[in-house]
């Protein structure tokens, strides 16, 4: 039920033991994983006054307006400086929201030094209506400094809505979706853009438009460090990020699992068997705070989707909420799963040929590698179902 190891898992593997010990291949694997960790991911929002910078800064980190901690929209900006908001539940995930361009304080050429360029991992530049040499300008220079940026068109909804009360009778929504990508690549040509991209969005609606795509954009064009942080950051809102979420956090499990194995191999005490409850413990805590299992995460969700908190826990089936993950509980769940050992059996078959000498003594190996896919499993469905929930 856990699942196989993949041949890109299986490689990867095999990498890993290039050093030929057991020890060497742990501590290599234990330092990228603490590096995966630590990994820092800033995202740099600009635009002009007004075109939807702010309100764009709380749809990626899956906020409203009215959120707390949400940045503030509608209000004339003062903001000299890039303004800095965590996310909400990944403090390694940061979106700034900086100073409008245009401005005769920030000249595209002086801009990006002002805003400190070299700190962001990529650039989203949003425009309203239309894109002219102020986003254009931007992007060559921050394209000069050997950045990535995406030009982003905000509220496509207001588009559409006037459209639609313009003339109602042929109102056709991918046609004028159409139109107005269509109006922006040749503005952006126009400007000196070869082949220029453009996300339509709105930003209160992050399942409609483009949306969905930036965020696979950007996902797929991230180095796999920064993926790895992005990836986990993205709001719970379909089903597809919640695979998304699965799989990235799948990949890291035998990786944990050896580096418990082989160097962190502790007796539980009152259970025949040893392994790393810590490790245990925090990773399925960043699993459910990963899928939005925690208190506060359900609490934002509840509120934004008009809908007793209570109501959303009650499809909570399996898992306990990340903040009651502590290394009694894992005890206790170890001392649970005690047919745990049978089941390992089968799922480690993948791994014999390559661990094992680590297998006859490697009761931790098995039981981390097991215990955290099939807790993986558990906290994804959980995640399903409440995002069933919020949908119903
Ligand atoms: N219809 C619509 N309005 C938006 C959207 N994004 C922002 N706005 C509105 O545009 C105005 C300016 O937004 P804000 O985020 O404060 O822009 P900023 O000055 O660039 O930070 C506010 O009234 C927002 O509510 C959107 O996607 N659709
Ligand atoms: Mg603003």
């Amino acid at each position: 039920m856990a699942g196989k190891l993949s041949q890109e898992e299986l490689e990867e593997m095999k990498a890993a033991f290039e050093s030929g010990s057991l020890l060497g291949a742990a501590t290599k694997l234990q330092e990228e994983l603490e590096s995966l960790k630590n990994q820092s991911l800033d995202i740099a929002v600009t635009g002009e006054s007004g075109s939807g910078k702010s309100s764009f800064v709380n749809a990626i980190r899956g906020l409203r307006d009215e959120d707390e901690g949400a940045a503030k929209t509608e209000v004339v900006e003062s903001t000299k400086d890039p303004e800095a908001y965590s996310h909400p539940v990944l403090p390694n995930v940061t979106i700034w929201d900086l100073p409008g361009i245009g401005t005769p304080k920030f000249q595209p050429h002086t801009y990006l030094k002002q805003v400190n360029f070299s700190h962001y991992d990529f650039f989203i530049i949003i425009a309203t209506e239309r894109f002219t040499f102020l986003q254009t300008n931007l992007a060559q220079e921050i394209h000069k400094m050997r950045k990535r940026f995406y030009y982003v068109r905000s509220k496509v909804d207001s588009d559409l809505h006037a459209a639609q009360t313009r003339r109602p009778s042929t109102y056709d929504e991918d046609q004028i979706l159409q139109e107005i990508r269509e109006n922006c690549i040749k503005n952006l040509k126009k400007e000196g853009e070869a082949s220029p991209r453009v996300f339509l969005i709105c930003s209160w609606n992050w399942k409609k438009y483009d949306f969905p795509l930036l965020q696979e954009t950007l996902a797929n064009e991230l180095d796999a460090h920064k993926r790895h942080a992005f990836i986990l950051s993205l709001p719970n809102i379909s089903a597809k990020i919640l695979e998304k979420k699965k799989a990235e956090l799948k990949k890291h499990v035998w990786k944990l699992a050896l580096v418990s194995g082989a160097i962190a191999a502790i007796p539980v005490p009152g259970l025949s068997l040893a392994c790393d409850v810590a490790i245990l413990a925090v990773n399925m805590k960043l699993y459910l705070i990963a899928f939005g299992l925690d208190d506060n995460s359900l609490a934002r969700l509840a509120k934004q989707v008009g809908k007793p908190v209570a109501e959303l826990k009650s499809v909570i089936k399996t898992v306990p909420m990340a903040d009651s993950i502590s290394k009694e509980w894992v005890v206790s769940l170890l001392a649970r799963s005690g047919c745990a050992a049978v089941m390992i059996a089968e799922d480690l078959l993948d791994f014999v040929p390559i661990i094992g000498p680590l297998l006859s003594g490697g009761v931790s190996f098995g039981t981390t590698y097991y215990m955290l896919k099939r807790f993986l499993n558990d906290a994804s469905k959980d995640a399903q179902n409440v995002l069933a929930k919020v949908l119903s």
